[in-house]
């Protein structure tokens, strides 16, 4: 079935007119739709290998966004004047009322709104976006911290649950007839020294020292939607991961791609760095968003959590390499190694800089 086909079945405005290729996920595949009259939409094929229920995404997805759409509505009402734009992306359904549209192939079809005079980044090259990356995921969370965990579906078992992680690589390591290359070693070396540490946030939630709450799952710069004109942060989007789980995985993940200037696709890995400068701006602008939410447990694992979910994806990236590429999207056969080692060098330079992470997080207590 042609695509615009497939862009019609949610198209309320006319004829679709262009269908284009959006973003870069390593996942889904997005595309942005445009209608004659010139309404614009977004529309997205779920990968469904990854995502075995979507239709329990697509209910996480309308409880989140028609919640934080209430109470933006509800603030508007308050107080007329917003203090910032804010926008969440929201469901669009079809024609027939349906949350998604299935094709003849079986492809997961489903639509949101496009959010406009607004752009992203890959990396951050400004410092002041740094600060606005932070008020972003802290925004978030406190939109959705009076949404209880029980209310969503578990779209992705195990999803930052490092131990399984490790698991899975140990697995796969059995099986894998790859070669060995002095990168693949150090990356078995990498991740060999750090096994013991892996289960600190699980040990945390065990304990009661951190609570499952409602969680963006993906806060990566990319996923932040600046104003084009004023540059201010006012939308977080790619709402697929958002489920109950642990917001420490969402301020590890965010601090780890928002911190390495170099981005996740850097080739030459030996160069990447984790920015401690725009650590303090991004924690700095989340911080005092999250007041509220936050045990003074909270503060003591952000190091812990920075470093963890860098190690994490780090092994997520090797674990697909070591398996074939078979979960994330790849343009050539060592992508993925590449995109580990970048994750852990990004790991080693923030092990080398923790005192002061540590320092920032006590200042803004
Ligand atoms: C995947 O597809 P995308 O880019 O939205 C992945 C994230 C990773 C990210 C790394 C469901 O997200 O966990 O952090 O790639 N999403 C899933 O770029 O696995
Ligand atoms: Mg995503």
């Amino acid at each position: 079935m042609p695509i615009t086909t497939i862009a019609q079945q949610f198209s309320h405005t006319g004829l679709v007119a262009d269908v284009r290729t959006l973003g870069n996920g390593n996942i889904n595949d997005t595309f942005l739709v445009t209608t004659q009259a010139g309404d614009r939409f977004v529309l997205q094929r779920i990968n469904t290998q990854v995502f075995r229920h979507p239709q329990w995404v697509m209910e996480n997805m309308k409880i989140v966004t028609e919640h934080i759409h209430s109470k933006l509505q509800a603030k508007k009402l308050d107080d007329d004047r917003l203090e910032r734009r804010w926008e969440t992306p929201r469901v669009i359904l079809t024609n027939s009322g349906a949350d998604h549209f299935v094709d003849e192939a079986n492809a997961f079809w489903r639509a949101i709104s496009f959010i406009d005079q607004a752009e992203t980044i890959d990396r951050i090259e400004d410092p002041r976006h740094a600060v606005e990356v932070g008020i972003a995921l802290g925004t978030f969370h406190g939109l959705v911290g009076d949404i209880s965990a029980a209310a969503l579906h578990d779209t992705l078992e195990g999803f930052h649950l490092t131990p399984i992680y490790l698991e899975q690589y140990h697995q796969v390591l059995l099986n894998s007839t790859l070669r060995q290359t002095p990168e693949i070693d150090r990356c078995l070396q990498w991740v060999s020294d750090r096994t013991s540490f892996v289960t600190i946030l699980e040990d945390a939630k065990r304990s009661g020292k951190l609570s499952l709450r409602i969680m963006h799952g993906d806060p990566k710069v990319n996923n932040v939607m600046f104003d084009s004109i004023t540059h201010q942060a006012i939308s977080m989007v790619d709402l697929d991961t958002v489920k109950p789980g642990l917001i420490h995985y969402d301020i590890g993940d965010c601090l780890r791609s928002g911190c390495n200037i170099m981005g996740e696709e850097a080739e030459n890995w030996e160069a990447v760095q984790f920015d401690i400068g725009l650590c303090e701006m991004i924690l700095q602008g989340y911080l005092p968003q999250v007041k509220g939410l936050f045990t003074s447990f909270d503060y003591d694992f952000i190091y812990d959590s920075i470093r963890l979910l860098t190690f994490e994806l780090g092994l997520r990236f090797l674990t697909d390499h070591l398996a074939g590429n078979i979960y994330f999207k790849v343009n050539y056969p060592s992508h993925n190694l590449n995109r580990a080692m970048v994750q852990f060098q990004l790991m080693q330079s923030l092990e080398n800089q923790e005192d002061k992470v540590r320092k920032i997080v006590e200042a803004h207590k």
